[in-house]
C-alpha cells in the first residue's frame, strides 16, 4: 500500500476538522438528523448523509417481519383471529407442566379446560404493579441486519409463573404461540428457569410483551402478546404466545436448533454501512454513515478502513494490522426526536436504562443500536474496498470474540468503491 503514511496524515487532518468544526453549511440537513451531532461539529461534506439517516426507533409497522406459518397467523381474517385467541378480547394463555418422570409439580396450573387460563385483562392487572419497559433491537440470528429497534413493554414472565405455584422439578421454561393448530407448524423456544426468575448482569427481565413504542402490540409484531428476551436473538421472542410449559428438562428444545443454530448465543457487537457513494471523484473526501449493533459486550469504537482492492495484508483474516481510523459515534437523539411512533417522540417515563427525563443512562446503550459517521480522505482514481468494524467495551475487535456465523452475524462487511 504505497502512500499509506500520507493517507493516514490526511485522514487525521480530516478527522480533526470533523470534530472541531467546519462551518454551518449543513446545519439544516443535520437538523433532520435529529440533533445526534452538533451542527458545528461536522464537516459539510457529511451533513447530507447524516440528515438522511434512519430514525433511532423503528415504527412498529416498519419492522422487518420474520414469521412462519401457512397462513401467517397475523394475516388471518378478524373472525378467525377472534376465534383462535389472537385478539386482546379473546387471548388466553395456558401455563402447564410437562409430562414424564420427575415432571414439574404445580399447585395451580392455568388451563383453558377449567377456566383458569390467563386472559388479557389478567395480564394487564399484573401490569399495574409489575410492568416494565426497555429498549431493544430485534435481530434475527439468520439474517444479518436488525429488524427494528423499539421500547418493549410487558410483565416479567416470572410473575405469571409464580401464580402457578411451582413446587419442585422445574429447570426449563418452554413456550410457543398460535400455529394454526398444526403441530408441524409449531415454532417453539425455551429458557433456563434461572434466567426467568432472576436477571443476570443488570439485564432487563424476560417479559410477556403487549406494547411496542407505547402502542398495543400489532398482530404482525406478535400481538396480542409475545415473549421478549432482552439479550437474545429474535427466535427466543415468540409471537402470538399461547402456551408456557414448565419442565424439568435439562436441555434446550428450541425449533431453531434445527438449522445448526447456536441457540444460546446472545446479541453480538458489529457494524455495517448505511450510506457510501457508489462512485467518487478523485481527491474528494468520501462521506460514510452506518450503524452498529451493541451486543452484550457493549461498544467502545466504530472504525473504518478503505484500501485499494486486493491490497489487504496477507495472513491477517480479521485485518488486525490494517490502519483503521475511528469514526464518530453519534449522540442519542434529542428528547422528542426518538421517532418510531413513540408518543411525542419521547422515551416513556420509567423506561429501564433511561433517566427520569428520558436520557440513556449509558451511551452507547447495550442491546440496542447506534449510528456513526466518518469522512474519508480523497483518493487517487482506482478500485477500493471499504470496511468498518466495532471494538467492544472489552477491547475485542469484530468479528471476535465469537466469529462463527451460526451464533449470529459478525463478519466484517466489505463495500466496493470506485474512484474516478
Ligand atoms: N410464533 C412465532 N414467533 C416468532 C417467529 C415465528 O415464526 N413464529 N419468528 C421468530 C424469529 S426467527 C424472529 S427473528 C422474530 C422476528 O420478530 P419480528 O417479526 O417482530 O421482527 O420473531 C420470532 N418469533
Ligand atoms: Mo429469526
Amino acid at each position: 500500500m504505497s502512500g499509506s503514511e500520507d493517507f493516514l496524515g490526511r485522514h487525521r487532518q480530516l478527522s480533526r476538522r470533523f470534530f472541531l468544526g467546519a462551518g454551518t453549511a449543513g446545519a439544516a440537513a443535520i437538523a433532520a438528523g435529529a440533533g445526534r451531532v452538533r451542527a458545528d461539529e461536522i464537516a459539510p461534506e457529511l451533513a447530507a448523509a447524516i440528515g438522511q439517516l434512519e430514525t433511532f426507533m423503528t415504527s412498529p409497522s416498519k419492522f422487518r417481519d420474520v414469521s412462519r406459518g401457512k397462513p401467517l397467523p397475523h394475516t388471518l381474517p378478524p373472525e378467525k383471529k377472534t376465534e383462535v385467541g389472537l385478539t386482546r378480547e379473546t387471548w388466553k394463555l395456558e401455563v402447564i407442566s410437562d409430562t414424564g418422570t420427575n415432571a414439574t409439580r404445580l399447585k395451580s396450573p392455568m388451563k383453558n379446560e377449567d377456566g383458569t387460563a390467563l386472559d388479557f385483562n389478567g395480564l394487564l392487572k399484573l401490569g399495574e404493579t409489575h410492568s416494565v419497559r426497555f429498549a431493544k433491537v430485534m435481530t434475527c440470528l439468520n439474517i444479518g441486519c436488525p429488524l427494528g429497534t423499539g421500547i418493549w413493554e410487558g410483565v416479567p414472565m416470572r410473575e405469571i409463573i409464580w401464580k402457578t405455584q411451582p413446587i419442585e422439578n422445574l429447570r426449563r421454561v418452554i413456550y410457543y404461540g398460535y400455529h394454526n393448530d398444526d403441530d408441524a407448524q409449531m415454532f417453539r423456544s425455551s429458557l433456563p428457569i434461572g434466567r426467568v426468575f432472576e436477571d443476570p448482569y443488570d439485564l432487563p427481565p424476560v417479559i410477556l410483551c403487549y406494547k411496542l413504542n407505547g402502542q398495543w402490540l400489532s398482530p404482525e409484531r406478535g400481538g396480542p402478546v409475545r415473549v421478549v428476551v432482552p439479550e437474545a436473538y429474535g427466535f427466543k421472542s415468540i409471537k402470538w404466545l399461547s402456551h408456557i410449559v414448565l419442565s424439568n428438562m435439562a436441555a434446550a428444545n428450541d425449533t431453531y436448533i434445527d438449522g445448526n443454530n447456536d441457540i444460546e448465543s446472545p446479541l453480538k457487537t458489529w457494524a455495517a454501512t448505511l450510506s457510501i457513494p457508489k462512485a467518487v471523484r478523485a481527491n474528494q473526501p468520501i462521506p460514510v454513515t452506518g450503524y452498529a449493533q451493541v451486543g452484550i459486550s457493549g461498544l467502545a469504537k466504530v472504525q473504518t478502513w478503505i484500501c485499494p482492492k486486493g491490497a489487504e495484508p496477507a495472513d491477517d483474516p480479521y485485518f488486525l494490522t490494517a490502519p483503521w481510523s475511528d469514526a464518530r459515534i453519534l449522540d442519542p437523539p434529542a428528547p422528542g426526536a426518538w421517532a418510531g411512533d413513540l408518543p411525542d417522540g419521547r422515551i416513556p417515563a420509567n423506561t429501564l436504562g433511561f433517566t427520569a427525563d428520558g436520557h440513556p443512562e449509558r451511551w452507547p446503550m447495550r442491546l440496542s443500536k447506534v449510528h456513526w459517521a466518518a469522512l474519508l480522505p480523497g483518493l487517487p482514481p482506482g478500485e477500493y474496498t471499504f470496511r468498518c468494524r466495532t471494538i467492544d467495551e472489552k477491547g475485542q475487535a469484530q468479528p471476535m470474540p465469537r466469529p462463527f456465523r451460526k451464533s449470529g452475524h459478525a463478519a466484517i462487511e466489505e463495500v466496493s468503491v470506485g474512484v474516478e
